[in-house]
């Protein structure tokens, strides 16, 4: 049975990296399986016993939410074996026997260890390491770690080479050395670190910029109109895309999206754009609730190591995005740049027990999804659309591994949903949930429509969405054009409290469920 750990932690299994074509179709076909799984599960009736989290108060979500691991187990209906496989490439290492200071000596080829003397080499817990043994002055030499029971055959004559290779599944410090009578004594040793944990963690030293769905200023309500500041910056920052990989993000405040900001009908908003000396790129902003030329772009297009103002009048409700236009605009956005800004009608929206901000955007990566390392804007997919990734809040598993919607049973739930794009239009859904009310093109002048299943965002656009959640369990949310799910975008919504087994339960209408 599927619990809050797993919920957290991978919904979407990995794609393997560099992993022949035939595995990456058996991953589809397991994706889509979790995919009906998880519409089935978030209705399973013992589900919601098994978490205790999601009744904080919006407030406390942020610091609620348990810290999710890559070592959480995979979801039910996904075969554990796809989480034990370890889809790494060797980690390799190549060593040259010579002669250092008087001494018979391995010296490092290569990558971090290129000319080191008796390198030490940096493993993690359970990869696949690689040593190959270039014999560089023509006395016989091997390689060995006693611990692994692993060792490469001797080399004999100068540019003779060997390889052998073992997994680091014990973690620790460990000694390699060449096993011929006195060379050890002479000087050829030296370590293998094996480090807890998986590589993947490397790759959190890069900045989280996603934005916590729960970060939003509550409502307004009863207020006459006033002037509100507004604080942007727009900085560029390296920030984690996935497991294993990065991006150089461009936001407004450096998450993504750019902050919620929260006005009234008939409040003038001034709005101060900064951007900081050590930026690369010119940038601006353009409020599509503002009206006049460039929705403020015209007046911010701002040099690094500057800071513009622009101020516009709130004249029309409703929810809106912003975003940066300076060109080429497509490259900023998909970059980050984009957020909403909510024009509360007088007197507010309907009170709701709990509000989120959900932005959705595609990047163009020069690598294919799913790649490791330091990933690159493609500018030619960018101006053809087609996208590596899809994402809900700028990074991959930002709204099921690290950031979850949570809420209880009997609360009343709203969504601003919006998409950055700059390209794909959104079919919003949340799996096993139904709208009952839609703020359709994110206009709230109209009367809201009720019961809907799937709304669809522009980009550009935006919507909000409330619901009452019923029942508990959890609800994913998609866009469901679903090959993008392949591509990085779903999210959770995790409802703590009781099922109810009128609303749904399995089996015939006269045999409830125990
Ligand atoms: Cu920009």
């Amino acid at each position: 049975m599927l619990d809050l750990h797993e919920a957290t932690g991978e919904f979407l299994p990995k794609a393997p990296r560099g992993d022949p074509p035939q595995y990456r179709s058996t991953f589809r076909r397991l994706l889509a399986a979790t995919i009906a799984v998880f519409a089935m599960m978030s209705l399973s009736p013992t589900l919601a016993q098994n978490h205790q989290h999601g009744a904080a108060p919006a407030e406390a979500q942020a610091t609620t939410a348990p810290v999710a691991t890559d070592k959480a187990a995979p979801p039910a209906g996904v075969p554990a074996a796809t989480a034990s496989v370890s889809y790494h490439n060797p980690t390799t290492f190549t060593l040259r026997t010579g002669i250092a200071t008087g001494r018979m000596v391995y010296i490092g080829v290569g990558g971090d260890i290129d000319g080191k003397i008796n390198p030490t080499l940096m493993v993690h817990e359970g990869e696949l390491v690689q040593i190959n043994l270039i014999n560089g002055e023509g006395a016989e030499h091997d390689v060995v770690v006693d611990q692994y029971a692993a060792r490469s055959s001797v080399v004999v004559g100068r540019n003779a080479s060997s390889t052998f290779a073992f997994t680091a599944s014990k973690v620790g410090e460990f000694a390699y050395f060449c096993s011929i009578a006195g060379h050890r004594q002479a000087g050829m040793e030296g370590l293998i670190q094996v480090m807890a944990g998986p590589r993947e963690a490397m790759a959190s030293d890069a900045a989280d910029v996603v934005r916590d769905p729960a970060d939003l200023p509550g409502p307004i309500g009863q207020r006459g109109s006033k002037v509100v500041r507004v604080d942007l910056e727009t900085v560029e920052l390296v920030g984690r895309l996935d497991d294993g990989a990065t991006y150089t993000y461009w936001t407004f405040n450096a998450k993504v999206p750019g902050p919620f900001i929260r006005v009234r009908v008939g409040d003038t908003v001034e709005v101060h754009l900064k951007n900081p000396a050590g930026s690369v790129m010119a940038h601006s902003v353009d409020f599509h609730a503002a009206t006049g030329p460039g929705g403020g772009a015209h007046a911010t297009q701002t040099d690094p190591g500057n800071e513009t103002v622009v101020t516009f009048k709130a004249l029309k409700p409703g929810i809106f995005v912003y975003h940066c236009a300076t060109p080429s605009v497509a490259h900023h956005i998909t970059s980050g740049m984009y957020g909403m800004i909510l024009v509360e009608p007088e007197g507010g929206l309907p009170q709701v027990d709990r509000e989120f901000y959900v932005m959705q955007g595609e990047l163009y990566t020069v690598e294919p999804f799913g790649s490791n390392g330091a990933l690159e804007m493609d500018y030619d997919k960018l101006i053809s659309e087609r996208p590596e990734y899809f994402l809900f809040n700028g990074a991959v598993g930002s709204l099921t591994k690290s950031h979850p919607l949570y809420a209880t049973v009997g609360e009343t739930v709203r969504i601003f949903f919006g998409v950055g794009g700059p390209n794909f239009t959104s079919s919003f859904h949340v799996i096993g949930e139904i709208f009952d009310n839609v703020y359709s093109m994110g206009s709230v002048g109209s009367p809201p429509l009720t019961g809907v299943q799937t709304v669809t965002v522009p980009p550009g656009g935006a919507t909000i969405v409330d619901f009452k959640v019923d029942r508990g369990g959890h609800y994913v949310l998609v866009d469901h054009a679903l090959s993008r799910a392949e591509r990085g975008l779903a999210g959770y919504l995790i409802v703590d409290g009781p099922e109810n087994d009128d609303i749904m339960h399995a089996g015939p209408a006269d045999a409830p469920a125990q």
